[in-house]
């Protein structure tokens, strides 16, 4: 039937337009698809758009996608959609979602109508030829329609420009979310008379940090951390608790005690309800002897990891890079104190900075103020979440 449906051609100014309004759209939801790319996507019947979607987090479904499914809840019979405007090229191979290609096709759509080519190695012009090869006409828009769209993929999603520079691609390694909360003066341990139980964060911000967590494959932290702390660094509601992210320990003198929080399972009445999930525990450790502990540790599940030292005589940060990759770590959130914090900065390890400001002064300890001054912050985001300001960029 769809051969008979005609394609209404919209002219440059009409597409730029669309193209900008999916742009600004997807670019809402940088630092939660990061490092993939920021992608909106819209079906058009008759120069009318029936159904939009953007990519809207890590792991989620891809905008294509979005967009169909909003198309076929709209009155317009998937026989009569004619375009698919997107502001990326289509993925053509399957990832943690299928190819949008695929979807594309299958939906009838005749004239595909892209902003940019992927530069992701595994795409990067695929769609169009197998898109072209199906008999769908396709037209790589690029910027440069004036005013109407000035959304270069630079614009729109650099940090995915950089996610896919050659150096990367050579020697890849997990893309890194550094997450903290800190008083209002900068200090990342409340003051003593904040009262007990109290965070510097709100319950807002405790909410949102849980469904980080969901959107990612590792929890990363330092010994201090546990010590001081004793997170189970789970995931619970909100959050997505179906493929709780690995959980890994830096401690170079193994002196994390087989009594920690995150070494006990998860209550099962909480597990069964689905309220709370944990992955498996990783301590990194310097190559020795220290068998009694390692037993120990191992009895209660966790996998020990002898990692090299580094110049600095501190475990090495990209060697534990390597092995995460190789474990399949993609997206790794980092959440400690200050002193791996700064590792991580100072070996150019983060690429995205995530800072809750809570609603408390003073506290103890250091401040990372002066490594958010530095850098150059891109697209950086100041929002409100509860009582809590939260500043967020890529670095
Ligand atoms: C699309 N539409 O909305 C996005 C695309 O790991 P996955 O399955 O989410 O795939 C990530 C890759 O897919 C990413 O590297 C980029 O090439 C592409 N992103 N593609 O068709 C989208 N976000
Ligand atoms: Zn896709």
């Amino acid at each position: 039937m769809n051969h008979l449906i005609q394609v209404q051609k919209l002219n440059d100014e009409a597409l730029g337009q669309i193209l900008r309004e999916l742009a600004e759209l997807a670019f809402q939801a940088r630092f939660n698809v990061a490092p993939n790319p920021c992608v909106g996507a819209a079906v058009l019947s008759r120069g009318q758009i029936v159904g939009r979607g953007i990519h809207h987090y890590w792991g989620g479904p891809h905008a294509e996608v979005e967009a169909l499914k909003q198309a076929a809840s709209s009155s317009t019979p998937m026989g009569e959609w004619d375009t698919m405007v997107v502001t990326l090229e289509p993925c053509s191979s399957t990832g943690k979602t299928p190819p949008c290609v695929d979807a594309v096709l299958e939906s009838g759509i005749k004239h595909v109508v892209l902003g940019s080519l992927d530069p992701d190695p595994r795409h990067r012009g695929r769609a169009v030829e197998l898109l072209e090869s199906a008999g769908v006409e396709v037209t790589v828009l690029n910027p440069g329609l004036g005013p109407n769209y000035p959304w270069g993929l630079p614009d729109l999603a650099q940090h995915f420009l950089d996610w896919n520079q050659v150096e990367r691609l050579r020697r890849p390694r997990p893309w890194n979310i550094a997450k903290w909360a800190q008083t209002r003066t900068g200090q990342l341990t409340p003051p003593e008379d904040i009262g007990e139980g109290r965070w510097i964060s709100g319950p807002d911000s405790l909410a949102e940090v849980q469904v980080l967590r969901g959107r990612v494959d590792a929890i990363v932290t330092g010994i201090g951390t546990v010590k001081t702390d004793d997170p189970r660094l789970s995931v619970r509601a909100p959050g997505d608790v179906s493929k709780p992210p690995m959980r890994v320990v830096f401690d170079s003198y193994l002196h994390m005690s087989p009594e920690a929080r995150m070494l006990e399972p998860v209550a099962p009445s909480a597990l069964d309800a689905g309220q709370e999930a944990a992955g498996p525990v990783v301590i990194f450790t310097r190559p020795g002897p220290e068998p009694v502990r390692t037993r120990e540790l191992m009895a209660k599940g966790a996998e020990i990891v002898a990692l090299p030292p580094d110049d600095d005589g501190c475990l090495s940060l990209w060697a534990a890079s390597e092995w995460l990759w190789q474990r399949g770590v993609r997206r790794s959130l980092l959440e400690s104190g200050p002193t791996l914090v700064k590792s991580f900065m100072e070996h150019n390890l983060v690429d995205q900075v995530r800072v809750y400001s809570g609603d408390v002064s003073g506290g103890r300890g250091t401040s990372l103020a002066s490594l958010l001054a530095g850098g150059r912050p891109k697209a950086r985001l100041h929002r409100e979440c509860g009582p809590d300001g939260v500043l967020e960029y890529f670095r």
